[in-house]
């Protein structure tokens, strides 16, 4: 998408979001509010049911044109199937169709109730077997699912995706892809090197603080980050917040934040990172914040806005949702359950 289209469309969102939020200054209205327009993924993907995988924004119905590019945001009034989203109906037809009731089981006692079922969960059941093994089709689907799964975690992040984002690389204490699996503690911190790169670099003391990491998933990233983090900054800058000098780090885990705050003395940190691919999806990625993390800093003080990928949450609606997520925790000067308590 490009940068233009991403500029208008998070103006839409963050100013609609601003108006639910803050319009009459009402705490408890607004937390309300919040509760009412989030949802997270429940791995549920009935289009039947209440809960949905992406947030509910309340949006007016909305098109931006640009060329060839169009994007729609149902509108949160419209019928319950229309407001997951319509790649992810599509995907559960698919699923559905190619499993029931051609394939998978045949003759099953309550086809219906089979049905019903198959919508309701990501997993591989109702597959059907051919004597002790699976069908030729669900092994190859399987196998092809695995082969993204690993290409996911062992791939590297383009380099050309890092400079178009203007994001300079450095490492944790980890360099090979083996030892970073097995050892999670080594992901935590910054290598020597990295921080001397990060404090000529970055500027310091910013109000907010954005890294990019690999994580788990390189194809989360190359697949999302540039649109997450285009709508992002768009947001940020709508809401008047400084940002600090964004950087990518290799080979990441989530505490490695509590490294960059040591350096940076950021007010937020938003880390961008990939996930363990899973079930769903090999490409998924998430945003995990935190008000000031330090050294020692526990985890009940991270936040986490997960599933960012076209099947879920849309990586241009989760930038803009974000910004105002990193206002929220400005205001209370606390992120994860310090925030809620906060809020209560
Ligand atoms: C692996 C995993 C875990 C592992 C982490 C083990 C480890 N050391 O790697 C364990 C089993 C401990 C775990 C626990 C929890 N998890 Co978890 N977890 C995941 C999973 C499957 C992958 C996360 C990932 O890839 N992270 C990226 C890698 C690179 O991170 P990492 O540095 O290796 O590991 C850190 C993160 O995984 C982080 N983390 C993991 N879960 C959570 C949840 C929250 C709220 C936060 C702030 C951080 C966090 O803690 C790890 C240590 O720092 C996601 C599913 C998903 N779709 O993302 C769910 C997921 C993130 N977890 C979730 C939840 C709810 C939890 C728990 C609160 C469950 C509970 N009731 O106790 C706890 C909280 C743990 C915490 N750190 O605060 C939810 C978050 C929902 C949301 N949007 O708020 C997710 C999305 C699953 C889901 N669909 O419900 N989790």
């Amino acid at each position: 998408m490009n940068p233009e289209l991403i500029e208008k469309v998070t103006k839409l969102i963050v100013e609609k979001l601003q108006t639910q939020y803050s319009s009459d200054g009402n705490l408890e209205a607004n937390r309300v509010s919040l509760a009412s327009t989030v949802k997270f993924w429940n791995h549920s993907s009935s289009t039947e049911h209440e809960s949905s995988n992406r947030p509910t924004l309340n949006l007016p119905s909305m098109k931006v044109e640009d060329g060839q590019e169009l994007i729609t945001f149902p509108q949160n009034s419209e019928s319950k199937s229309l407001k997951k989203k319509e790649s992810t109906i599509v995907m559960d037809e698919q699923r559905t169709n190619a499993i029931y009731p051609t394939s998978g089981i045949e003759n099953p006692f309550n086809p219906e109730e089979l049905k019903e079922l198959i919508s309701k969960t990501p997993a591989r059941i109702g597959v059907g077997r051919a004597g002790l093994r699976p069908k030729t089709n669900t092994w190859l689907k399987f196998r092809f699912d695995h082969a993204a799964a690993v290409d996911a975690v062992y791939g590297d992040v383009n380099e050309e995706l890092l400079k178009r984002l203007d994001l300079f690389k450095v490492s944790t204490k980890v360099r090979d892809k083996e030892v970073y699996i097995r050892r999670p503690d080594l992901g935590r911190k910054l290598s020597d090197e990295a921080k001397q790169i990060i404090s000529e670099k970055c500027r310091k003391a910013p109000t907010v603080q954005i890294i990019v990491s690999d994580g788990l998933s390189s194809s989360a990233v190359e697949e999302n980050v540039e649109d997450v983090f285009l709508s992002l900054m768009q947001s940020l800058r709508s809401l008047g917040l400084d940002i600090g000098t964004p950087f990518y780090i290799e080979k990441g885990r989530v505490a490695v934040m509590d490294d960059v705050g040591e350096l940076l003395q950021p007010k937020v940190v938003v880390l961008l990172i990939g996930e363990r691919p899973g079930l769903v999806s090999a490409e998924s990625l998430s945003a995990y914040l935190c008000f000031k993390p330090r050294i020692g800093t526990i985890e009940a003080e991270r936040m986490v806005i997960s599933n960012i990928h076209k099947g879920g949450i849309p990586p241009v609606e989760a930038g803009a949702y974000l910004g105002t997520v990193i206002q929220k925790i400005l205001k209370y000067e606390a992120s994860g359950v310090s925030l809620v308590q906060k809020e209560n």
